[in-house]
């Protein structure tokens, strides 16, 4: 049962970079290289039936209060312009690319994240994308699915698209045991349906 794209959906890839989908990476997370080619199969898929498809990009800066060594809680990761904040190699080339995460902004969502200096979040392109696109329906895939899988997912749906998760393209960090199974519990209750 794999997702129904047409030209009124789009895939959403999250963060499916070196640093979290390769073993070698910062931040791997288990399975994530299986995540990668699942993912670059339903890019094609998507993109042969009309789909726009969008690959967001964790972009971080060297210093930000998102990493341990200043304040935050992730060990350095997708650092600008570096092999880890490449896409995988598995993934064709995107349609679209949105980054988050950079400057002073901590956060986990394609949509938007959080500048620290103003309180405030920084909108990506995405929303408007989408809109502008004529988006009706977002699938969501890609890494982790615990952290910025979630988030995107729950503010795709707080915009008003109807969001699906694609489960066997997606896997959890589980920081804290536990994590993936409560990230799709949250879904399932804000209306998020699993294919
Ligand atoms: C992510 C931890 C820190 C993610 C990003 O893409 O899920 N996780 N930054
Ligand atoms: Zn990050």
């Amino acid at each position: 049962m794999g997702p129904n794209f047409d030209r009124r959906t789009a895939l959403i890839v999250v963060d499916v970079q070196n640093d979290f989908a390769d073993p070698k990476g910062a931040l791997f997370v288990q399975g994530g290289e299986l995540v990668a080619a699942r993912v670059g199969q339903l890019m094609q898929e998507a993109r042969r039936q009309g789909a726009l498809v969008v690959c967001s990009q964790d972009w971080h800066p060297l210093q930000t209060p998102h990493f341990a060594d200043h304040g935050g809680i992730w060990p350095r990761h997708c650092v600008q312009d570096t092999w880890g904040a490449e896409l995988h190699p598995r993934l064709p080339e995107p349609e679209q690319v949105i980054r988050k995460g950079l400057g002073d902004q901590d956060g986990y969502s394609a949509f938007g994240t959080l500048s620290l200096a103003t309180g405030e979040v920084v909108p990506t392109p995405l929303a408007e994308l989408l809109s502008g696109r004529g988006i009706e329906a977002v699938f969501v895939a890609g890494l982790a699915l615990d952290v910025c899988v979630k988030a995107t997912a729950l503010d795709a749906t707080t915009s008003g698209f109807s969001t699906h998760l694609i489960a066997d393209a997606t896997a959890a960090v589980n920081l804290q045991r536990g994590d993936g199974d409560r990230a799709l519990a949250e879904m399932a209750e804000r209306g998020i349906a699993v294919v």
